[in-house]
């Protein structure tokens, strides 16, 4: 049987390292990190994520506020909220949830948030340093995908990953991070030798490239995508993907891209749905937005 990675308790790990440091940043003479939370419509997973952003940044030290607009808002209006968030110096990160009404564009959203207050690394600067190696900030979820390998101690270096979908907020930043070069400024350096698949990669590739990863990562809301004779013995296998269905008994709940049943069976390490990535991906969101409070103040960093 496979290790169960606990996202749960790692991310409860990421958070209490954060209390300290925010507490001693806060006896140093700085005000606590200020994040601002925007969600546009009523969506009810949107504010669930929500919701437990602000619960996490709650218990890190970190004030958080969400501030909620209905789904007819104009483009204009949101730019010109976003420009005064920009402007406070009161406010640290900002963060918009997506996805964010039709009549709005998500990607001129992003590139209006400040780059250096953007704690979803999704703003065009962000994701070009990212590309290049360089230290920026990076989107939560591949942040945090990263920080449970390393916790969990599976080694990259060398090792073959296959990342199933390709999104620019999901799939790109984690493939994008496996392999990061380790001699390159950012310091990352995951090393592994990657493999993206998507909606186009024939279903027998699809199986062909996962039989042989050391690491699977899925992230594309597709329900037992992965199957368990699709899984190398001992490989570890990261659950981003996030389904709500209705079970058997008419109840609904939450299942990842992974026949995770069956592929506990077979796998070395495997993430649950939920419990895995996504308590991960609230945690980095915090140290992202800590990250932001210390740039945003040193003075040394020369500003884009
Ligand atoms: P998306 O719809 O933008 O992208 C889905 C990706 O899956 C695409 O790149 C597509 O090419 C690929 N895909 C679709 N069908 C496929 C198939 N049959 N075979 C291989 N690839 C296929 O979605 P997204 O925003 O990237 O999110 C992906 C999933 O991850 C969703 O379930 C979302 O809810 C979840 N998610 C979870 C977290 C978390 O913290 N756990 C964070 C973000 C997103
Ligand atoms: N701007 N939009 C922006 N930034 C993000 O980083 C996100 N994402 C995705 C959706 N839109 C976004 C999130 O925050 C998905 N996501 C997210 C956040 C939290 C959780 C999952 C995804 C999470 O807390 N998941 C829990 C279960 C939550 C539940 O009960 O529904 C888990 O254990 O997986």
């Amino acid at each position: 049987m496979a290790q169960i990675l606990n996202g749960n308790a790692i991310a409860k790990d990421v958070k209490d390292e954060l209390i300290v440091k925010i507490k001693k940043w806060v006896e140093e003479g700085h005000r606590p990190p200020s994040l601002k939370c925007i969600i546009v419509g009523d969506d009810p997973a949107s504010h669930t994520y929500v919701r437990n952003k602000v619960k996490a940044a709650k218990y890190c030290g970190i004030d958080a506020e969400t501030i909620q607009f209905d789904s007819d808002i104009t483009e204009e209006f949101l730019l010109n909220q976003i420009n005064e968030l920009n402007n406070s110096e009161d406010v640290d990160g900002i963060l918009i949830q997506l996805p964010v009404p039709e009549t709005i564009n998500e990607r001129r959203i992003c590139n209006a948030v400040s780059p250096k207050k953007d704690v979803d690394g999704f703003h065009i600067i962000n994701v070009g340093q990212l590309c290049l190696d360089m230290p920026t900030i990076v989107p939560a979820t591949a942040l945090g995908v990263v920080e449970l390998l390393k916790r969990a101690k599976i080694e990259t270096l060398g090792r073959d990953a296959v990342v199933i979908g390709r999104s620019k907020n999901v799939g790109m930043p984690i493939a994008m991070m496996l392999h990061t070069d380790k001699r390159h400024e950012s310091g990352l350096g995951m090393d592994a030798t990657v493999t993206i698949c998507h909606r186009y990669t024939p279903r027998p590739k699809l199986e062909h490239y996962c039989r042989n990863a050391d690491i699977i990562i899925s992230a594309t809301g597709i329900p037992k995508l992965v199957t368990a004779d699709m899984v190398k013995p001992g490989a570890a296998v990261i659950d981003v993907g996030i389904t709500r269905v209705t079970d058997s008994e008419g109840k609904n709940k939450l299942v990842g891209d992974i026949d995770y049943d069956e592929v506990v069976k077979v796998a070395g390490a495997i993430t649950p749905v939920p419990g895995g990535v996504g308590p991960m991906t609230v945690a980095m969101l915090m140290s992202n937005t800590f990250q932001a409070a210390k740039t945003l103040r040193d003075k040394s960093i020369v500003l884009q």
